[in-house]
């Protein structure tokens, strides 16, 4: 007699990932033994990553639950979600064990990756070489799929993305898309952010994210992936920080200050929020003397401007949660689009995954639809502004597939 455990979502080698978002999964008996129901207990078995349990869908699961499973074979519905502060290092490090009362002892299990965006700043040694040896694939050096994402974040796109409404939910969906390419090279990796109000004594290294020499041209250690990093033609990238190695930038607002953007509860409004593209987002790109990532037009050359959109990214999931601004149909949690430009309206496709090429749209469309994942259906093939709101469908419906290390689900 066993227990068959299945999760949505499974990749087509069988593995499933989740974030704090809860899914409902299903127990079941194969080839029991006697006639009466069998009482099971779902429990954490894992060397790493933390899972939680409830019979509903909710943000108070537990780390065990009792299932009475019958003698039929008939499945049993439960819900499963990462715990919150405990996601994996490694891939299937979360296993979820069935186990039978007494003598019966374990029946079944499962092992699968609570998959999170952590702090650049924490990942092991593994993470971040897991990280940047899938950036440097994607980079193919020069002429891999990397382009597409460098092509799509250049000056001719700049009202697609930038000084508007749109800039949140556009952003939100670039680093996922590239975070879902990311996952095809290395499904262990997730997107890490920079937290560029703390120091990041690990990411300025040369075994992270480069070390300038005089020139600004960012060195590394010997065999890095990044090495062999190219775009535009060029290899190598510059890089001179204004900051020293063990200090933040300077004049950047903190995470309290950007989250007080947006007001008080229980006023606190996107439209005011949203000012946070300037400082500290735009604050960030500036904290460096030479760099690519200095310019809109030449950001995406640099691995980092990845790092720091997720730091912006993880600040509006921050904010959203705080402030229970999850839901579109709620007016705080979005604001109208001024001037009334295409791209930044709730329901409007969001370029280039739309495929216009037409004005005011820019007049190519790099990288073709949105990435689709095995682990949800959101955000389909084009993307509306809308769809990046509910990133952990706190409303039902599907998340994104991703979350970060801090900013928990909670209905
Ligand atoms: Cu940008």
């Amino acid at each position: 007699m066993t227990v068959e455990l299945v999760l949505p979502g499974a990749d087509a080698m069988g593995r499933v990932f989740l974030t704090w978002t809860p899914v409902q999964a299903r127990a079941r008996l194969v080839n029991p033994s006697g006639t009466a129901d069998v009482n099971v207990t779902l429990r954490n078995a894992g060397p790493g990553g933390r899972l939680r349990f409830a019979r509903t869908r909710t943000h108070l699961g537990a780390p065990t639950l009792s299932l009475a499973l019958p003698v039929s074979g008939a499945p049993v519905p439960f819900f499963v979600a990462g715990a919150f502060g405990r996601p994996s290092l490694e891939l299937g490090d979360a296993v979820i064990e069935a186990r039978g009362a007494g003598s019966l002892g374990a029946l079944g299990s499962k092992a699968v990756t609570v998959r999170i965006r952590k702090d650049a700043q924490t990942l092991s040694a593994a993470e971040r070489d897991r990280f940047l040896a899938a950036l440097a694939t994607l980079n193919g050096g020069g002429s891999g799929r990397f382009r597409d994402f460098r092509d799509m974040h250049v000056m001719a796109a700049i009202n697609e993305a930038h000084g508007n409404v749109g800039f949140l939910p556009w952003h939100r969906a670039y680093l996922l898309d590239l975070e879902r390419e990311l996952q095809a090279i290395d499904p262990s990796v997730a997107l890490p952010y920079w937290r560029f109000d703390r120091p990041g004594p690990k990411v300025f290294t040369r075994r992270f994210m480069g070390v300038p020499n005089s020139a600004g041209r960012l060195q590394f250690t010997a065999g890095h992936p990044l090495e062999s990093w190219r775009t535009d033609g060029q290899l190598g990238i510059d890089r001179t920080p204004s900051f020293a190695a063990n200090a933040a930038p300077a004049g950047l607002r903190t995470e309290i200050q950007t989250i007080a953007l947006g007001g008080a509860a229980p006023n606190a409004t996107y439209g005011s929020f949203d000012t946070m593209e300037f400082n500290p987002h735009g604050s960030a790109h500036t904290s460096f003397i030479l760099g690519f990532i200095n310019d809109v037009g030449t950001a995406a050359r640099d691995p980092l401007f990845f790092m720091l959109h997720a730091n912006v990214d993880r600040l509006w999931a921050k904010w959203q949660w705080i402030h229970k601004r999850t839901n579109p149909a709620q007016a705080r949690s979005f604001a109208a689009a001024s001037p009334n430009r295409i791209g930044h309206r709730l329901g409007d496709m969001m370029w280039p995954w739309n495929g216009a090429t037409s004005p005011p749209r820019p007049s190519t469309a790099p990288g073709g639809r949105f990435p689709a994942s095995t682990l949800t259906t959101a955000p389909g093939l084009k993307p509306t502004v809308r769809s990046m709101i509910d990133y952990q469908a706190v409303g039902g419906a599907a998340s994104l597939g991703f979350a970060y290390d801090d900013v928990p689900f909670e209905l």
